[in-house]
């Protein structure tokens, strides 16, 4: 039900403004009426919220628990207005109300709590829960700063900190009644009673969590979730004892320590670190949600033995394991369950999904620093440990095996290990990272229980990342596939494909996207002062800056092309403009070298007269979810270059699918499926297999004799080396493709090898794209065979085939 008439909407916003801020409309600031919007609709999603909750009760069904220690939900604003079936009527009622609906939803900052994939992908997969009518709720911090923003200056990456909540705060409601208690460090006391062993935890540090609960409104449904943000508070707020000595600094000191856990979200999603305060965050957030779902569900049942029936944990990565040992802790100590029941309701509560098989971002904590910190924990883990050991002795009876599947090893927890213990489930994210998991990484694991590992491939919300965002494009569809039947069933997208030979709805399509271009194209000019030309190929490669990603793969061809204008300065008759997007983890310096390589080559190109309305780069600062959203339905090409084996899935694949751009890319994660529905004709693929990948690297791969034998690589690899206009040289880089560096063997990501192959696709697609009706041809294809990469879909597969609960 539609909960506001265009009219209802303007009175209420009114009210909101006087009661909030005494300011009738005509005075209040854009500021102010982003924030009396967000109160606006909270109020509909309380009251939803409420219902929702009191049905799940009455009709005792299971719960989804969604542990993530990231969400990165962007924007909510224009989303909920969606959701809420109000979009229309809210842009109206700010209009009459003298405000521009644009300017309103662009004041809200992106509640940037996640670093890429793993976090949007957690970010979709909510909507799609509530919109399901699952009973779901998303836990993780209450971060102060979010993301870091990026600036580039003299073509460096700063970070700047992400202030967020000044407005963000608008969408949260704390919930201090149900603050939970999570205990740090102290000593552990053992005592007999009752024949029964007792573990008591004396001298913690003790920090209050306190709930902050986002409302997340399902599509179509008067569903309306919760995402809960835990904030972290000293238990006293101030030591009043020391306070009255005369102790100040030393009172506050306690406050300070206990909020430094939410300071900050980890901007490093490439290498472990096995920092301290990462732990702290951790247990923090999955002490206080296992309280926190224990507790509710001891009120409502009285008992824990059914525990496993009416919740299920899922943890996104292995970054809230701790659950395992946290569970089995509250069973025992609170409960007094035995070590074996406690055991079969944890290891059917918990369901793992893993998101990457790269070795350096597998988490391992110093035992000593679990020890110290979380002394209960610790000892749990340690039998758990010793019981998984046993168990892999026993069927195995090979040490190398017992070694490998260890959770606990030469001084290191595995939190990986502990998962696969731990969980009834553990699922890849595509159908080819699943195989890696199952024939290589969890080889041994899933031998020995081969029914745990399942495949789940990620999907995207296309709500927001097709209708919300593409209004031309969603209009067409309405027109073509049974008006907005594809909003609650992606699959109907695939009507489109009946349109493949009527020209005028080619045209139709190509006119879309000329006009998203051309948005673009003036969003950048006003917030980066660059020129772009729409008569160009958008070609656009956005995402997390790793050298897994080869960004630098499409920073070599493109020398190449520069080169070749330099040799013949009408080889190119196509305009053709790079886009980049990309954030460095503060610490990776390679990463960095190639985001400064990236923006020499754009000065480079800039100057060079030879270039005009030929050949562009353009480094798009601070790519984010607000920035995706503009820019999706701009691009035309999508670069998805990755090794083959080493992207799980990607997802941003899937939003330029999804919004009719075509893909350049490896067969890599979920672009195998990509290419499985579309067939080779519709997207432009590269490069060795996964196989071909292991394969090659295990015979002993050599990259300076390609180095040698092609003269077009050559020349752009020495590029490097010479640099450009600006003065920098990338000798390292350089190095680090030919002969390694740091411990890295030469060219690791098989750049040189794949380049060949890469600049024949990139031809390939640059032919395709000068005949425009084949090129709206294949993009009409795209968009209606993404139907499969909606997160519906995906969630319904988790609720089928992990979590057992029903669905709509
Ligand atoms: C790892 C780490 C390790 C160091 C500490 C901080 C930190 C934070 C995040 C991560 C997660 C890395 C894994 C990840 O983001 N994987 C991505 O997951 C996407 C959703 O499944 C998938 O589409 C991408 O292919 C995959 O790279």
């Amino acid at each position: 039900m539609r909960p506001f008439t265009t009219e209802t909407l303007e009175k209420t916003l009114t009210e909101k403004l006087m009661l909030n801020f005494s300011k009738t409309p005509d005075e209040a600031t854009d500021q102010e009426m982003m924030k009396a919007c967000a109160l606006v609709l909270r109020d509909v999603m309380a009251i939803r919220g409420v219902e929702t909750r009191k049905k799940t009760n009455r009709e005792q069904r299971k719960r989804v628990h969604y542990l993530s220690m990231e969400f990165l939900m962007g924007r909510s604003l224009m989303k909920n207005a969606y959701n809420l079936d109000v979009l229309p009527q809210l842009k109206e009622a700010l209009s009459n109300l003298g405000f521009k609906a644009g300017d309103i939803f662009e004041m809200e900052p992106d509640a940037a709590l996640g670093n890429g994939g793993l976090g949007r992908l957690a970010a979709c997969y909510l909507d799609s829960m509530a919109t399901l009518d699952i009973p779901a709720t998303g836990y993780s911090i209450c971060y102060d700063l979010g993301l870091f923003k990026q600036k580039i200056v003299e073509g460096e990456q700063v970070e700047l900190p992400d202030h967020w909540k000044d407005l963000g705060m608008s969408w949260l409601v704390p919930k201090p009644e149900e603050a939970q208690e999570v205990r740090f460090g102290g000593t552990l006391r053992e005592f007999w009673d009752n024949g029964r062993l007792h573990t008591v935890n004396e001298n913690a540090t003790t920090v209050l969590a306190v709930p902050c609960d986002m409302k997340i409104p399902g599509f179509g449904t008067d569903h309306v979730n919760t995402l809960r943000l835990w904030e972290p508070r000293a238990t006293s707020p101030m030591d009043m004892s020391l306070f009255s000595r005369g102790e100040y600094l030393k009172a506050a000191e306690e406050e300070a320590m206990a909020e430094s856990i939410s300071k900050v979200l980890y901007p490093d999603d490439s290498h472990e670190e096995g920092k301290s305060l990462r732990l702290k965050q951790q247990y923090f957030f999955v002490s206080a949600t296992m309280q926190s779902i224990t507790t509710k569900h001891m009120a409502m049942y009285g008992t824990m033995k059914n525990f496993h029936e009416k919740n299920v944990i899922q943890i996104n990565d292995t970054h809230p394991a701790l659950v395992i040992p946290e569970l089995m802790r509250i069973l025992i100590d609170d409960t007094g369950m035995n070590w074996d029941d406690a055991w079969a309701i944890t290891t059917q509560s918990v369901a793992y999904t893993n998101h990457t098989v790269l070795a350096e971002a597998l988490e391992r904590w110093p035992q000593k620093l679990m020890e110290q910190r979380l002394p209960r924990i610790w000892q749990i883990i340690k039998e758990i440990s010793a019981r998984w050991q046993k168990k892999v002795d026993e069927y195995y009876h090979d040490p190398g095996k017992t070694q490998y599947m260890a959770i606990v090893w030469d001084g290191q927890v595995r939190m990986a290990n502990l998962c696969l213990a731990g969980s009834m489930a553990v699922n890849g994210v595509s159908a080819l990272h699943t195989d890696i998991l199952r024939n290589d990484v969890f080889r041994d694991a899933c031998q020995m229980e081969p029914w745990k590992f399942k495949n789940v491939t990620n999907g995207i919300d296309h709500r927001r990342w097709l209708s919300e965002i593409n209004p031309g494009l969603d209009s067409l569809i309405r027109d073509l596939a049974g008006g907005d039947e594809y909003l609650s069933d992606a699959m109907a997208l695939q009507k489109l494909d009946s349109y493949a030979g009527d020209k005028s709805v080619l045209d139709r399509l190509g006119e879309i996207k000329r006009q998203n271009k051309e948005a673009f194209a003036l969003h950048a000019k006003k917030t980066r002062g660059v020129i772009l030309d729409p008569n160009s190929i958008f070609d656009v490669q956005v995402k997390r800056l790793h050298e897994y990603k080869r960004q630098l793969l499409n920073v070599l061809h493109i020398i190449a092309l520069y080169q070749r204008l330099q040799d013949d300065p009408n080889a190119i008759t196509q305009p053709h403009t790079f886009l980049f997007g990309a954030k460095a983890a503060p610490g990776y310096v390679v990463a960095k070298r190639i985001i400064r390589l990236i923006n020499s080559l754009e000065d480079q190109i800039a100057h060079d007269p030879i270039c005009k309305d030929k050949l562009q780069v353009v480094f798009l600062e601070n790519y984010r979810v607000s920035l995706a959203e503009v820019l999706m339905p701009a691009s035309e090409v999508s670069q998805q270059i990755s090794t083959a084996g080493k992207e799980a899935s990607g997802t941003g694949n899937m939003k330029f699918m999804m919004n009719g751009a075509l893909t350049v890319g490896t067969l890599d994660g979920a672009n195998v499926e990509m290419n499985q529905v579309l067939g080779e004709e519709n997207m432009f693929l590269f490069g060795l297999h996964a196989d071909e990948v292991q394969q090659l690297k295990r015979e002993g791969y050599v990259p300076q004799r390609l180095y040698t034998q092609n003269e077009t690589l050559r020349r752009c690899v020495d590029a490097l080396r010479t640099g450009f206009r600006d003065g920098v040289t990338y000798e390292d880089l350089y190095q680090r493709l030919l002969f390694g560096s740091g411990g890295s063997a030469a060219d690791e990501y098989l750049l040189l090898a794949d380049f060949a192959s890469y600049c024949q696709a990139e031809q390939d697609m640059a032919a395709a794209y000068m005949d425009r009706e084949r090129w709206n041809r294949m993009s009409l294809h795209n968009i209606a065979r993404s139907g499969i990469f909606a997160a519906d879909r995906s969630v319904k597969e988790y609720a089928d085939n992990i979590w057992h609960v029903s669905h709509r």
